[in-house]
């Protein structure tokens, strides 16, 4: 399937995994290049050094294209930037922030940047900025998150902007895929369904919780602090509401959840860490290779928009 996207980056098909702190490391976004998408290495807040090595290991796994995810509250984001840069990766997508003063080196190095939007204002100001695409993500979207729906915000945004717009935010397969395409997309941007991936480093507990979550199984804590966080509810988010109900301070809250992302990847802590995921995850029931997963949704999405009938 041939589209803007897939053209303005040489890959195969329209999907990009997301750059998921911890969770997008060089197995799972070499194992999505592999399989013709666009796998992602997520910076998050790891040292540029670290992030330096994901790169060389994901080279050493595949020799298609692979984009690094730059998390914009990382104070060390212009340090991972120029990693980025002297690594020759060809395309990085940003997040959490406004990526402009990063904008102007990385186009003299040749560097495609697709920044995360969550409204219309700065997708249009990151058009102006020199961004070569946008990905517009949703509400429904695990982590941190803006608050439109994907499903008033893309085509809003694809109003707005020339510039082709990856739909991120609720898509887990290819009715989603398809509906996306219809709203004005170019590409989708998934990280719930490749969480479960064969290939993901996930630990077990975490992709279980995943697999039997329900539609209305996950939460979004931090509201009260301006960086709302979706995750599969437990222990800790009932604990977390339960203080910011209660008017707790920022101190406070972040000791609920200081390491308990990596707790939850690495260790397994359903209970004290934190499952981000988004509210697809009621829809994600096994888990499959990024190829079972990419040609199953581009499967069910080519039928269903070239289907005649209705
Ligand atoms: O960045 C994400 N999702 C994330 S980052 C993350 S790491 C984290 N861990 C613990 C607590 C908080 C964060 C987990 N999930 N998605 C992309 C995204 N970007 N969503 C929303 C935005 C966004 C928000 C505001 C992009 C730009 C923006 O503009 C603000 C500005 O500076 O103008």
């Amino acid at each position: 399937m041939k589209t803007r996207i897939t053209e303005l980056l040489g890959i195969e098909y329209p999907v990009f995994q997301g750059g998921m702190a911890w969770v997008a490391e060089h197995h799972l976004a070499a194992a999505v290049s592999e399989a013709g998408g666009l796998g992602i290495i997520g910076a998050a807040s790891a040292p540029a050094q670290v992030v330096r090595e994901e790169i060389r290991k994901a080279r050493k796994l595949t020799d298609k294209p692979i984009g690094v995810n730059i998390m914009l509250m990382n104070p060390n984001a212009p340090e991972v930037a120029k990693v980025v840069i002297e690594e020759g990766v060809k395309v990085v997508t940003t997040g959490a922030g406004n990526p402009a003063k990063l904008m102007q080196e990385f186009k003299e190095a040749g560097v495609k940047v697709i920044p995360v939007v969550a409204g219309v204002a700065m997708a249009k100001m990151m058009e102006r900025c020199g961004a070569d695409a946008v990905i517009a993500e949703g509400t429904e979207s695990g982590g941190h998150i803006g608050a439109a729906t994907t499903m008033c915000l893309v085509p809003q945004v694809a109003d707005a902007v020339q510039i082709p717009v990856i739909a991120a935010g609720g898509i887990g397969d290819g009715r989603g895929f398809a509906a996306a395409f219809m709203l004005g997309a170019d590409a989708v941007q998934m990280g719930t369904r490749f969480v479960v991936a064969k290939e993901s480093i996930v630990h077990p507990n975490y992709k279980e919780k995943i697999l039997k979550a329900k539609d209305v199984d996950s939460e979004v804590t931090g509201r009260s602090t301006g960086h709302p966080v979706r995750q599969i509810r437990n222990q800790m988010t009932r604990e977390y509401l339960r203080l910011e109900k209660e008017g707790a301070g920022l101190e406070e809250l972040e000791q609920l959840t200081l390491g308990s992302l990596r707790s939850a990847v690495i260790d397994g802590d359903v209970v004290k860490g934190t499952l981000m995921a988004g509210q697809i995850a009621g829809l994600v029931k096994k888990e499959q290779s990024c190829k079972e997963i990419i040609h199953e949704i581009m499967e069910e999405a080519e039928f269903l928009l070239n289907r005649k009938e209705w």
